[in-house]
């Protein structure tokens, strides 16, 4: 069935996803979840303001201008803005990142000390294109742009770990995709025991206690660029957190247009990101790089199609990589896209960015299709999330097989990214 052919039926889900995101939101942000996640973060509050931008246009606004708010001196846009009102059920918490002791936090509004991928220059784009108000709009791209291009300033430099061009993420919750087997070597690569942090010595073999223990020692070096480009030891070249920030540069070099700045520089960081992916993580399809093991990390996953937002991707990558989409992530799939290749050993139905399909990453995979005129696979990945949201609600994720909603409920990005499929 076509799902998109029943008018009513889309009346009631955009009311639905308006509900949603109306009892998720703070009075200055949209949290991803009331009860499991009950601050801000980055890139859901980009998604959110993508999703709102058609329908809530001013508190899209408002909820990155609440995002910046957290923004540091660096540049760097923290992954989450602590509500200091907020029952303090989230861990780690404030307490743990202490952000207040680092001199480059902003001042009264606790942050955590790491990033995620930089999709805000494409929200603020979306922003802008929706408007109604064009006035109010110019002045909107005109107030985010210094935060934006202080953010990309940060990636590019602070973070180009590996002097190539691409941003490396330094903890697996800066790409999004948090317990990807993409991260496994690397995690388990980690020189934890006898690491005393104050709290307990680390013993345990858990992926939560190795996330837990890398954001310490991040933290207890200061939150210094120097510790992470000499000591640190998890250091990624993330695909898709690379194609997002080359999206962003695109956004940026169209917004710059917008305010009669020069587009110039953002056109060339997006051409020396789509020469580090090139180089660097292509190989017959696109891998992350383990910057301290200097290898690639040999799983495909959701995060490996990153690069197709890039609409200049050369066709001689495009098509591989859409065939290997097809073969070993929708083929297999009832309910698409899976985060991880079906086949892979590590390979989890249940298990978040281990299996399950997102909305949020079909929603960039539509994007990119779309920028690659592959108007099939467009119209397959919006009917196939708006199926999964039909059938199982605004969950944070969904059993690639059978549809079933996984994770929480009421989830923003799910909610938001419907609205934009409806749209
Ligand atoms: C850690 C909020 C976030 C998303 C991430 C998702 C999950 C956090 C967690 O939830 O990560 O940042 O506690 O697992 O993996 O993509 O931004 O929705």
């Amino acid at each position: 069935m076509d799902a998109r052919s029943a008018p009513d039926e889309d009346t009631a889900l955009e009311r639905a996803a308006l509900d949603v995101l109306d009892a998720n939101w703070t009075g200055t942000a949209t949290v991803p979840s009331v009860g499991r996640y009950p601050h801000q973060w980055s890139w859901d509050s980009a998604f959110v303001a993508i999703g709102l931008s058609r329908r809530r246009w001013s508190r899209a606004c408002e909820e990155l201008l609440s995002l910046f708010a957290g923004q540091w001196s660096t540049g760097m846009v923290p992954h989450i803005v602590f509500d200091p009102a907020a029952r303090d059920s989230y861990y780690p918490g404030p307490s743990i990142w202490r952000s207040g002791e680092c001199a480059a936090a902003p001042r009264g509004v606790p942050t955590s000390g790491l990033t995620q991928p930089p999709l805000h220059a494409c929200a603020v784009w979306w922003i802008w294109r929706y408007a109604r108000d064009r006035d109010a709009a110019l002045a909107f791209v005109r107030r985010t742009w210094p935060c934006l291009v202080a953010q990309h300033r940060y990636l590019a430099s602070a973070r180009d770990l590996g002097g190539e061009g691409l941003a490396a993420i330094v903890h697996p919750w800066e790409s999004g995709l948090d317990d990807s087997p993409a991260w496994d070597a690397p995690l388990a690569a980690l020189p934890m025991v006898g690491y005393a942090c104050g709290l307990e010595d680390w013993r345990s073999d858990s992926h939560h206690d190795r996330w837990v223990w890398l954001a310490l020692r991040y933290r207890d070096a200061g939150y210094g660029p120097g510790y992470l480009r000499d000591e640190h030891p998890f250091a990624v070249e993330d695909p898709m957190f690379n194609g997002i920030w080359l999206a962003s540069c695109l956004a940026l070099a169209d917004l710059a247009g917008v305010i009669g700045a020069d587009g110039r520089p953002f056109e060339e960081a997006a051409e020396r990101i789509r020469g580090g992916l090139l180089a660097r993580l292509w190989e017959g399809a696109f891998y992350a790089r383990d910057l301290r093991a200097g290898s690639l990390i040999p799983i495909r996953t959701i995060g490996g199609f990153g690069p197709l937002l890039d609409p200049g991707m050369p066709a001689t990558v495009v098509g591989p990589l859409v065939e290997l989409l097809e073969s070993c992530f929708l083929g297999p799939s009832g309910y698409p896209v899976p985060s991880c290749e079906v086949r892979a050993l590590q390979f989890d139905r249940e298990r978040y960015w281990r299996g399950p399909s997102w909305v949020n990453t079909n929603w960039l995979l539509r994007q990119a299709a779309a920028g690659h005129g592959l108007g099939a696979l467009e119209r397959l990945l919006a009917t196939a999330t708006l199926r999964l949201v039909r059938q199982a609600g605004f969950r944070e994720c969904f059993d690639p097989f059978d549809g079933m909603g996984r994770g929480c409920r009421d989830f923003s990005w799910s909610a938001a990214l419907t609205l934009d499929l409806l749209a």
